[in-house]
């Protein structure tokens, strides 16, 4: 009798975006960039997360459009949606239904100690909702609903997934093991771009323009912006992110977008000017979105063929959350459906 092979299961990647913005070369860096280079070893899992982009108010025509050109991005970057899942969170009751599940097994000390509530709250001060306090329940339900291994993301979430993982063991503690554990998944250059103006803070698509570099900017606007980015006045090229965190920024992005180690590229530019540093990199970062951008042109001028894969994916995500939805709801004692 012949033995019957099961195709082996590859472990499950899931991360998410928010359509909150103009996505940055922050996110395409720390976030983006990577997906596409995982999907071929693992089951990849991309969502675009509406519902925590709500957190902080949105004009709901731009927020429906961003959700759109955010799954043209997400294809444009090298995504293949045959084999990397692409959907929209609020096509996913499972999200909003393990969220609130998981609310009841967070503490108050755990939320009140993440420092992406305290920045966002701290922006938003008219604006300080129950949900941006939550957001990271949210995102621990988005992760855990689909038993995700391991997630890439920039670091700025390793405190998320840190109590994602928390929360995770502290169910499975009380009723088995019901949650895989993630990891996090971080690169070692460029897990955190800076702003271009306050490069001591992080690039962020919600700040203003001039701060970030968009990954749909034309090469002249990046040019510019590039030229623009705050350095230093010893006009030495050297990497020290404490003492030099403008130059040092710079050197971040041109060696995670491929130009070569941060050694090697100091080696190189050693004893030329700024004004080299940022043309290289205006050049590298040019170089890198152009691909990505022509095929966006073509991908956001089909609106019906990005539809038809959002419609088709949510059923198959609902379905995928529902597996492991239905499961925690029978083990903390929710009626029986008949
Ligand atoms: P917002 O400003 O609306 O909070 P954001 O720019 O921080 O948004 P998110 O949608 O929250 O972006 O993040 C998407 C992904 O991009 C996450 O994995 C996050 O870690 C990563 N990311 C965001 N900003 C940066 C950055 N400056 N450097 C590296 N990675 C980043
Ligand atoms: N919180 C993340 C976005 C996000 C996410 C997720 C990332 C929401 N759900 C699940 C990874 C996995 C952010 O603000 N960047």
């Amino acid at each position: 009798m012949s033995e019957i092979i099961k195709p082996e299961k590859k472990p499950i990647i899931f991360s998410g975006i928010q359509p909150s913005g103009t996505l940055t070369l922050g996110n395409y860096i720390g976030a983006l960039k990577n997906f596409s280079l995982l999907q071929d070893d693992y089951d990849c899992i991309y969502c675009i997360v509406d519902m925590h982009a709500i957190t902080v108010r949105q004009n709901p025509a731009d927020l429906r459009r961003r959700c759109m050109e955010l799954a043209a991005i997400y294809i444009a970057s090298g995504l293949d949606p045959k084999k990397s899942l692409i959907y929209c969170q609020s096509h996913v009751t499972g999200h909003a239904e393990l969220s609130w599940i998981l609310n009841c097994f967070t503490y108050m000390g755990e939320l009140n100690r993440m420092t992406q509530y305290k920045d966002k709250a701290a922006k938003h001060a008219d604006n300080i909702n129950a949900g941006l306090f939550t957001y990271p329940v949210l995102m621990a339900a988005d992760i855990l609903l689909f038993q995700t291994n391991m997630v890439p993301v920039g670091v700025d979430q390793k405190q998320h997934l840190e109590l994602c993982r928390d929360v995770a063991q502290r169910f499975n503690g009380v009723y088995g093991n019901v949650f895989t554990i993630p990891e996090p998944y971080i690169a070692k250059v460029g897990s955190k771009i800076m702003s271009l103006q306050e490069p001591t803070r992080k690039m962020s698509k919600s700040d203003p323009d001039d701060t970030f570099v968009a990954l749909l900017d034309d090469p002249d606007t990046i040019r510019r912006k590039i030229k623009r980015a705050v350095t230093d006045s010893d006009g030495e090229i050297r990497y020290d992110p404490e003492n030099k965190p403008g130059v040092s920024n710079l050197l971040s992005i041109m060696s995670a977008l491929g130009a070569g180690s941060i050694e090697s590229l100091t080696a190189e530019l050693a004893g030329q000017g700024y004004g080299t540093l940022k043309t290289r990199t205006a050049d590298c970062v040019i170089a890198a979105l152009e691909p990505l951008q022509n095929e966006y042109k073509k991908l956001i001028a089909d609106k019906g063929y990005l539809q038809g894969i959002l419609d088709e994916n949510a059923k198959t995500a609902n379905y995928l959350a529902n597996k492991t939805l239905r499961k925690v709801q029978k083990k903390v004692g929710f009626a029986s459906r008949g």
